[in-house]
């Protein structure tokens, strides 16, 4: 057995891992795995040049005035956007900002794992992928959990206990983010919870989804910390979410969303001729896992 000692974290393995069983027996208890050293330095340090190469589009003047969801600027295929402010700038559909981008698609580091805990009956898509990037004070609430009645908030086949993540989180670190950095938290093992969060119940008992209170402070919450090139995978049925960040400066991830190749993606960009040309077949059918179809001609 191979994980890593001394981590504070509950579930961490090296990169390149062979104990397969190991990461199994840890995503499936916690809910999430932290890969130690997934992505290269090489990798690392284009995908901040890209953010440098952007990073007027901070101010919001740059993007139109708008400060919020999907209104934003587009640069080429990307757009801005934000969820609620504050969390920050979200670079979208960020698979068409490069071939640093395009290599994250299937990174060796995960894939295997991720289209095991998916399964592959149900194939691989992206449901979104992002570049984040969060100034002081910026946080996102607490969310998710096992009581959502949603239909990625899978975990298992309920008739045969087989694999059937319906989300899988990849959160690439771009520089270390510790302390006071705004970490992502989450509740190991929430994902098996059918008892909501006590943050995340309404009047009469009703359940919902997210609460605006930073994550970091609420009950049971764990802060993650990565180094730079450090993955974080997690189902997105565990409770989770990010503290505050207390620090000037800003917090900087790449985060990609795998769900079944059933799952429409969450913002429907359509993919450029040019980056479907470039990819390589196994990119694409995640990126492109059902075409649309039309008659000849058409
Ligand atoms: O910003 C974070 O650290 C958490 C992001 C998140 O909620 C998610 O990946 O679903
Ligand atoms: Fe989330």
């Amino acid at each position: 057995m191979n994980q890593s000692s001394g981590s504070e974290n509950l579930s961490c393995v090296e990169a390149g891992c062979s104990d397969a069983y190991l990461v199994d027996y840890l995503f499936e208890l916690n809910g999430y795995l932290i890969i130690k050293g997934a992505v290269g330095a090489e990798d690392i340090a284009e995908m901040n040049a890209w953010a440098d190469a952007h990073w007027h589009y901070m101010d919001c003047a740059q993007r139109g005035g708008h400060a919020s969801r999907t209104d934003g600027a587009w640069i080429g295929r990307v757009e801005t956007h934000t969820y609620s402010d504050a969390d920050g700038i979200n670079f979208q559909n960020i698979i068409e900002a490069g071939a640093v981008f395009e290599r994250h698609i299937d990174h060796p580091s995960w894939i295997e794992h991720v289209r095991r805990w998916i399964n592959p009956h149900n194939g691989l898509s992206l449901h979104e992928t992002l570049l984040n990037i969060r100034g002081r004070d910026g946080y996102i609430g607490i969310h998710c959990g096992g009581h959502i009645p949603c239909s990625y908030m899978t975990f298992r086949q309920a008739n045969t206990g087989e694999w059937m993540v319906g989300q899988i989180n990849c959160i690439t670190a771009l520089e270390d983010i510790g302390p006071g950095d705004g970490p992502t938290t989450l509740i190991p093992g929430s994902h098996k919870a059918t008892i909501p969060h006590p943050k995340l119940t309404g009047e009469e008992g009703s359940r919902t989804y997210r609460s605006d209170e930073a994550a970091g402070i609420a009950l049971g919450m764990r802060e993650l910390y990565l180094e730079a090139g450090d993955v974080l995978l997690f189902t997105d049925t565990i409770t989770h979410g990010s503290a505050a960040r207390t620090r000037d400066g800003f917090r900087r991830m790449l985060l990609y969303r795998y769900s079944p190749r059933w799952i429409r993606s969450r913002f429907n960009y359509a993919p450029s001729p040019e980056l479907l040309e470039r990819l390589t077949p196994e990119r694409r059918q995640v990126v492109d896992p059902i075409p649309l179809r039309s008659p000849p001609g058409a």
